[in-house]
């Protein structure tokens, strides 16, 4: 029996909404990258969730061809995952149908993304931005995954997830697997550099460090990022957000322990070890940066990568949909 048959399945994505972030690698792509040789994973760049917000067409095309060189540059590997675009299956979309029509109103309601996001987009809160954790539902459900590789801010979601599949199940039959949130446990939540009481998102240019920031524009945010009226280099995240926060982006990025960190620091100033941070962080990214940049330059091998990865995705995206109609009662096509 073939390797692939006995391996755990992966789902995962990213919103082609912005740049990649410091965030979106902690809390995401860095496990991916670890669990693709243990996992069956299938990896996607979401742009039918981008839209839940208004988007710039030519900017939209060009930041998913940029993510998916970044998603390389990172180490995602095309023959050992799948790699494609959301809108490339039209499965997501039609299964997300099937699962709006098992969803309660209420229970959309209450997810905290919706809340905040429909804050700050005021004038356009649109029925996609209130539907996007059934759209994320289906995206995990059609691939029947296991485990959803996700920042901590994505848990609710992965527990709606969840909730749906539970009751279709319930209702059906055994249709789908019930997936389970993998967090990381350090970077499973960033907070920006100048408000260390949000989460670092591409919304918050200044406070968010993009994967493909300028080594200078990266020291810079770094010297410039909130800490507190102390001075010393200690993990605290309720008294010190800003200090922790730090601590653990530099935990993360050099493999140190927080503990090692603090010791390191220990009897040194702000400046210092936010320099360090500045420092770990730039030399992370450099060869994902250099990477990506020469990816770029070859658009045909980048259309071959999600060309490819579309159609394997939609080999397992069928299995299941076909499954779902034969269960909620339409006619064969
Ligand atoms: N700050 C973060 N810390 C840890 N994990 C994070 N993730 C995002 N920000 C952090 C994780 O990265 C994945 C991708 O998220 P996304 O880009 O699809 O959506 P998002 O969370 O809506 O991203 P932003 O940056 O917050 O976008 P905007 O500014 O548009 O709201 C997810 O797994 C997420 O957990």
């Amino acid at each position: 029996m073939g390797d692939t048959a006995v391996k755990k399945r992966i789902f995962s994505g990213i919103q082609p909404s912005g740049e990649l972030t410091l965030g979106s690698y902690m809390g995401a792509i860095r496990n991916w990258n670890a669990l693709q040789s243990e996992y069956d994973c299938v990896y996607c760049i979401v742009d039918l969730h981008a839209i839940t917000v208004r988007q710039d067409p030519a900017q939209l095309r060009r930041r998913c061809l940029t993510q998916l060189a970044q998603y390389l540059a990172c180490g995602l590997d095309p023959e050992k995952c799948i790699l494609f675009v959301q809108s490339h299956v039209p499965e997501h979309a039609e299964l997300s149908w099937i699962l709006g029509c098992h969803t309660q109103f209420g229970e959309l309601s209450r997810m905290t993304q919706f809340k905040q996001k429909s804050q700050q987009h005021a004038d356009n809160i649109t029925a996609g931005l209130f539907t996007y954790p059934v759209l994320m539902a289906a995206d995990i459900l059609l691939y029947q995954a296991d485990a959803v590789p996700v920042g901590a801010d994505q848990k609710q979601h992965v527990e709606l997830c969840r909730d749906i599949a539970q009751r279709f199940n319930g209702v059906y039959g055994d249709v789908f697997t019930l997936p389970e949130p993998l967090i990381p446990k350090v970077g499973a939540r960033i907070m920006s550099l100048n408000n260390p009481a949000n989460k670092m998102s591409k919304s918050d240019p200044e406070g968010c460090v993009n994967l493909l920031d300028k080594p200078e524009d990266i020291r810079r945010k770094f010297k410039r990022a909130v800490t507190d009226s102390e001075t010393s280099v200690r993990y605290d995240p309720e008294a010190k957000p800003g200090v922790s926060n730090l601590l653990s982006i530099y935990s993360a990025a050099s493999g140190k322990s927080v503990a090692e960190a603090e010791a390191e620091f220990s009897g040194q100033g702000y400046g210092v070890f936010k320099n360090a941070v500045g420092e770990a962080v730039v030399e992370l990214f450099r060869p994902i940066r250099e990477e990506s940049e020469r990816l770029l330059s070859d658009k045909a091998y980048l259309e071959g990568i999600y060309r490819q990865g579309a159609e394997r995705a939609r080999a397992v995206a069928i299995r299941t949909l076909r499954k779902v109609h034969r269960k909620v009662g339409f006619l064969s096509r």
